[in-house]
């Protein structure tokens, strides 16, 4: 029996898992492979209701004595930025959130060094007297740990008063990494690890509930994030006391330990997963968006999270250390992140009673469960090289879970993609209104390596000549000129790869001097062209799916191979599902069409304008053309075209683009191929750098003369 089917026939049986298991979940089970368990075991706790409550947090003040390395949020005294809200400007907000049907509001802030215990049990019972139907969740360990020391009250006596003033449950924050060896260096002069579970040992003896964190993703590793869940297990064994447990993703900026990176998508998933598991004494996991970003906070609701947070207005801790998610959801926002995800949204109060789930979520839920047999036995049958009937295929889409989806997909990628890799190929956009020379003169300027802001292999770069993108004005009406440029620069440098994007571009060009298509491809072939693709800035819709496959037809015709993009669409409201019938019907014209032809290099999915996808259906979608077009070759999952949720980025730090995120994640469940990287404006390396981590094994695809084998997993160098 294989370690993870042990894992897997114990938790089946109730049993707990070890320490070492969980290392061995973080270290050495394939994504699928463990958020499927994690996934299951969720299930078997809340089904599929997903809760989410409406809330709004307060960080009453920065200022805070204490200095902990990873906080961006705090300040001294007089520092630039340091603010304190006075009583009347929390209840201004408490009024605010009140009036919006809110029914808890957070509070947690800085150790402020004047403020004494009365201002605190002052503001708790003032929100409780004005607004009684709000909950007030407040103050974390360290905070209660501080104001019963200046109180110079115990910590039970301290909490018996904030009770009586209005507390009803406490944050799980200032929890951090418990263990001495990490504690130590980002956080030591804090409440120590002992002190900070017996504070909560003490309020949950008072009737408190309480929720319980770990921030990851730092300088921590695996063993010290399992010994902070055993801690708070064995707590909760005792007590009984923790509402759910909370993973905080460590947010990069403005911190003390030089840190720049942001948690890896696969990091975050694997978190959540290997908390769900091992904790198995916690009801509820949640997926904390705001620190996760939408896009991941979703994907995370199948890794064994069962809850969302809340609205959250106003989070300032993580928003100052360069958190990524705009800061408010609306709760229809919430609701279609849900839905999308195949879950039940229920709202709850903070103590996780319902206050409203939808008949009509309850009933699709059921409707998905009834074909779950049916579409695991399809997928089976897709693993053993069948095909499926499109009415077969669009079950799946619908209806299967991502993770059965998702390893049936790997399956078929492996047997048809040449390469185990996820691959990706740098490009050089040919960016050029100027004559024809210039163009010449910035391929030259590649080949010389005269150009410095990259240091990768000009063989292995592809030049682009996008004829749809708007800056790009030289070959629009000249067929001339853009043969000559191509024949010219094959004859300087042999094999040089050159990809020629826009499909309604190049039809244009023939119409404006009345040759037929087939005659431009012709010409275009001759000159020495092997390689035609979509382009991505053209919308390919006033094109039908005939004309499209009869244009690709016509290129595999004279020789020159194709990449097709292949949309999946839905309508803008954020309930309805994807349009899989449509998806489906093209992809399987687009295998039809590869049968013939052996033309197409790959599909590459987009999400079509104007439409809504949510990641994890997007994720869906690549995993459901991997396993239509089982006899092509790649589907490619362009980096640059990854949907993803609304979520702010800092301005030119890669590290922060919430595609990053999502890329190793698409490569896991089937995707084989994150298309173009333009080197002019983004680093190839850390994108490789980003997956490589991630556990996914990435390439530079090959793309001289079209061909698309890749080599290597060591990036970009030569
Ligand atoms: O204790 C500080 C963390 C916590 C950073 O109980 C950071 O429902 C990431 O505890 N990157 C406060 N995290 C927030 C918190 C919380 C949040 C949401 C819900 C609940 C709940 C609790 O934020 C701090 C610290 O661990 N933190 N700086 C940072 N740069
Ligand atoms: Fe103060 Fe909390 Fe920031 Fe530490 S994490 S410096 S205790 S506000």
């Amino acid at each position: 029996m294989s370690a993870l089917s042990d894992i897997q026939s114990r938790i089946e049986n109730g049993q707990r898992l070890s320490d070492s298991d969980a290392l061995f979940l973080f270290e050495q089970t394939d994504l699928i492979e463990l958020g499927q368990l994690a996934n299951k075991f969720n299930q078997t706790k809340n089904s599929r209701s997903v809760y989410y409550n409406v809330n709004r947090h307060i960080n009453p003040t920065n200022i805070c004595v204490k200095s902990c390395k990873f906080c961006a949020f705090s300040r001294k005294p007089g520092d630039e930025g340091a603010y304190e809200y006075s009583l009347d400007e929390i209840l201004a907000k408490a009024r605010d959130v009140a009036s919006q049907g809110a029914t808890e509001v957070h509070i947690v802030g800085g150790l402020h060094p004047r403020w004494n215990f009365q201002s605190y049990l002052q503001m708790l019972s003032a929100i409780k007297d004005q607004f009684p139907q709000l909950h007030i969740k407040a103050f974390t360990a360290v905070e209660i740990d501080w104001l019963a020391a200046k109180a110079r009250l115990s910590v039970a006596e301290a909490l018996t008063q904030l009770k009586n003033a209005g507390l009803g449950s406490m944050p799980g924050g200032g929890a951090e990494i418990f263990h001495p060896e990490i504690r130590t260096q980002i956080c030591d002069t804090k409440t120590d690890a002992e002190r900070w579970l017996d504070i909560h040992r003490t309020a949950h003896k008072a009737g408190l509930k309480t929720n319980c964190t770990m921030l990851y993703g730092h300088i921590e590793n695996y063993s010290h994030r399992v010994d902070h869940m055993r801690r708070l297990r064995e707590l909760q064994d005792e007590t009984g006391g923790f509402n759910v447990f909370i993973p905080l993703a460590f947010q990069p900026h403005d911190n003390e330990m030089g840190i720049k990176r942001y948690t890896l998508g696969v990091d975050d998933l694997r978190t959540i997963a290997v908390s769900r598991l091992f904790l198995d004494n916690f009801n509820h996991i949640k997926s904390y968006w705001i620190m996760l970003g939408p896009d991941i906070a979703q994907m995370a609701l199948n890794f064994g999270a069962n809850d969302l947070d809340g609205t959250v207005t106003e989070e300032k801790i993580s928003r100052m250390a360069g958190g990524r998610s705009g800061m408010v959801l609306t709760k229809s926002q919430i609701h279609n992140m849900i839905r999308k995800a195949n879950r039940t949204p229920v709202e709850r109060d903070t103590l996780y009673n319902q206050i409203w789930h939808d008949d009509e979520d309850l009933r699709r839920s059921a409707e998905r469960d009834e074909h779950r047999d049916e579409t695991s036995m399809l997928l089976y049958k897709v693993e053993q090289g069948e095909a499926l009937d499109p009415k077969q295929q669009a079950s799946v889409a619908k209806f299967a879970s991502i993770f059965e989806l998702g390893q049936a997909a790997s399956i078929v990628k492996k047997r048809v993609a040449k390469s185990p890799f996820g691959t990706l190929l740098p490009s050089y956009p040919l960016l050029n209104d100027g004559p024809l020379e210039s163009l010449q003169a910035s391929v030259d300027d590649v080949f010389s390596n005269s150009n410095t802001s990259h240091d990768i292999d000009p063989k292995k770069i592809c030049f682009t000549l996008d004829l749809a993108d708007p800056t790009v004005d030289c070959f629009k009406h000249d067929l001339d000129s853009l043969c000559s440029f191509i024949s010219g620069a094959n004859a300087k440098y042999p094999n040089i790869a050159i990809s020629l994007q826009g499909i309604k571009s190049i039809w244009k060009l023939g119409q404006v001097k009345d040759l037929a298509l087939e005659e431009v491809l012709e010409r275009l072939s001759t000159s020495g062209l092997t390689n035609i693709e979509s382009s991505l800035y053209e919308n390919e819709e006033d094109l039908t799916t005939f004309e499209l496959i009869d244009f690709h037809r016509k290129c595999h015709q004279v020789d020159i191979n194709t990449i097709a993009k292949i949309e999946i669409s839905s309508t803008y409201s954020g309930g309805s599902e994807p349009f899989w019938d449509q998806f489906i019907y093209k992809a399987g014209e687009y295998k039809k069409l590869h049968q013939e032809t052996l033309g197409l290099l790959g599909l590459s999915l987009e999400v079509a304008a104007g439409s809504f996808i949510t990641p994890l259906e997007f994720i869906r979608a690549i995993a459901v053309l991997r396993i239509i077009t089982d006899n092509i070759e790649h589907t490619f999952v362009p980096f640059t075209k990854i949907p993803t949720l609304k979520a702010h980025s800092k301005d030119g730090d890669i590290g922060s683009d919430p595609a990053l995120k999502l890329a190793a994640i698409a490569i896991s469940f089937g995707g084989s191929d994150l298309g173009q990287i333009p080197i002019t404006d983004s680093d190839p390396n850390r994108l490789i750098e980003e997956l490589e981590l991630s556990g996914v094994p990435t390439g530079i695809r090959n793309n001289t003369r079209g061909q698309s084998t890749s080599e290597g997993s060591t990036g970009l160098q030569p």
